[in-house]
């Protein structure tokens, strides 16, 4: 029998019937091809199947939110539910999705030139041109206002120095969206990573996501033409604006996986005995299986709300931190719970909510660290910045 979701409050009944079909169908493609895969690639170091890209691609899941240029054009909820769906098989899956749409397509569609948009969002949308993120360096992660990357105007291009670190899809990407500080302020390129002076590596000895590709870029002198810098955002809110939609696909991401979590515990209670009877027959069992389904739950509609916020153009970027800051240490927990429910069987791959369970540790530090989204809120509530010190 397949993955059951848990639905505690009804809350099918209020998506779309169009909503529901984009969610049974990633559901089907998750089961259908990416599970089948998706253990020799987490027990090779640091793969994605890469074989699924166009298969994506043809169901709409690159920019999935982007209205034209190919893409498929969803509502937030929708759009939402894809990331639950991805993450319910792997964050590495709904990573790459989370990187190619919303770290790379987005930045183009939002501060792009028209020539811009047109040359790389239909390739991109098609999955033919794979793009990576460039914030983070070496020293400067959570606070990337620091970034020593530079960007120096020559004539009618610009000469790039710099190193990022933690970057997914490095090695695989076409097209490195990176973020570099000019005379102006911090501004964003389209760098080709076959450009004379790019070199990314990949990074080695996860034991987190490695379903997924993560690298270091290098840039020395690098020489980008004036007509692929991106012409419509200076300073940080640039990248900012970039994080505010991936956190917001994490947010849902994150609650498919909690879900993959309970549904193999709750199973699990049901079919393992111990001292002659159902495990989830047993009081502390219950307990848990509880705390994750009321976990669940509220997450489910944390998500539902902010999709609808997104939707209605009420969306503020603190709304999407309490979201990604909740919904990821909760499922990092009720990871961590059916983990201890399964025994034993839960330190083998036969069972996934180990693999979720660190993965989540990945989750919680990148797109903003729990800290970080604790003190986004707490600045927004008190009006207070707590950042310095
Ligand atoms: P701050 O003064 O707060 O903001 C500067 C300007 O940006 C605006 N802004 C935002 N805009 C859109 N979305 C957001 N989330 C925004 N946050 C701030 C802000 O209004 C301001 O605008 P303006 O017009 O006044 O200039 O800047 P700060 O230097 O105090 O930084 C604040 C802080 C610490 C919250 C920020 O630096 C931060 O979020 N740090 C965390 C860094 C981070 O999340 N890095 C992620 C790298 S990418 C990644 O991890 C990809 S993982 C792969 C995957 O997703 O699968
Ligand atoms: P640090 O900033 O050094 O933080 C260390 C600790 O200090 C954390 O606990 C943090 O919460 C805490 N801390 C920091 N500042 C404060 C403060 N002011 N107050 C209280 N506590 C604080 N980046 C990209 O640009 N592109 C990518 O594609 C990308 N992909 C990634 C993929 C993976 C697998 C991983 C692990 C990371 C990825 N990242 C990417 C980087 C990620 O965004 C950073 O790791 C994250 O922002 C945290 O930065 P850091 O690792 O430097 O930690």
């Amino acid at each position: 029998m397949g993955f059951e979701a848990l639905d505690f409050y009804r809350i099918e009944d209020e998506l779309t019937e169009e909503e529901q079909i984009v969610r049974n169908t990633v559901r089907e493609f998750v089961d259908q091809e990416f599970m089948p895969v998706l253990v020799e690639h987490v027990r090779q170091d640091g793969s994605f199947p890469d074989e699924l890209v166009p298969k994506m691609a043809d169901l709409g899941l690159f920019g999935s939110n982007i209205q034209g240029y190919g893409c498929a054009g969803m509502n937030n909820i929708a759009y939402g539910l894809v990331m639950q769906e991805l993450e319910r098989g792997d964050s590495g899956l709904r990573s790459y999705a989370s990187v190619q749409g919303s770290l790379c397509m987005y930045p183009i569609y939002q501060y792009g030139s028209d020539k811009q948009k047109e040359r790389w969002l239909p390739p991109m949308a098609r999955g033919e041109v794979i793009g990576c993120f460039g914030l983070t360096e070496p020293d400067y992660g959570s606070n990337p206002g620091g970034m020593l990357t530079k960007a120096v105007r020559k004539g009618n291009s610009w000469v790039l120095n710099g190193t990022k670190r933690w970057i997914t899809n490095g090695t695989v990407a076409h097209l490195a969206i990176v973020w570099a500080k000019t005379e102006d302020g911090i501004q964003g390129f389209l760098v080709e990573t076959d450009s004379a002076g790019f070199e990314a590596r990949d990074m080695k000895g996860k034991f987190s996501l490695r379903a997924s590709v993560t690298s270091e870029l290098f840039l020395s002198d690098v020489e980008v033409p004036e007509e692929n810098r991106l012409p419509n955002v200076i300073g940080l809110k640039g990248p900012l604006g970039c994080l505010t939609q991936a956190r917001y696909g994490i947010a849902w991401g994150a609650v498919g996986a909690a879900m993959a979590c309970f549904d193999e515990a709750l199973r699990y209670s049901q079919e393992r005995i111990v001292f002659d009877r159902p495990l989830g027959s047993l009081q502390i069992p219950q307990q848990k299986l509880t705390f994750m389904a009321t976990e669940i739950t509220k997450a489910q509609l944390l998500s539902l709300q902010l999709g609808r916020l997104k939707d209605s153009g009420k969306l503020h970027h603190s709304h999407v931190s309490m979201a990604k800051m909740n919904n990821v240490d909760v499922a990092l927990q009720i990871a961590r719970q059916a983990r201890d429910m399964l025994g034993a069987n839960g330190i083998v791959d036969d069972y996934c909510s180990m693999r979720h369970m660190v993965n989540l540790e990945t989750v919680r530090t990148y797109e903003g660290t729990h800290d970080i989204h604790t003190l986004i809120i707490g600045r927004e509530l008190t009006g207070l910045d707590a950042f310095g010190g």
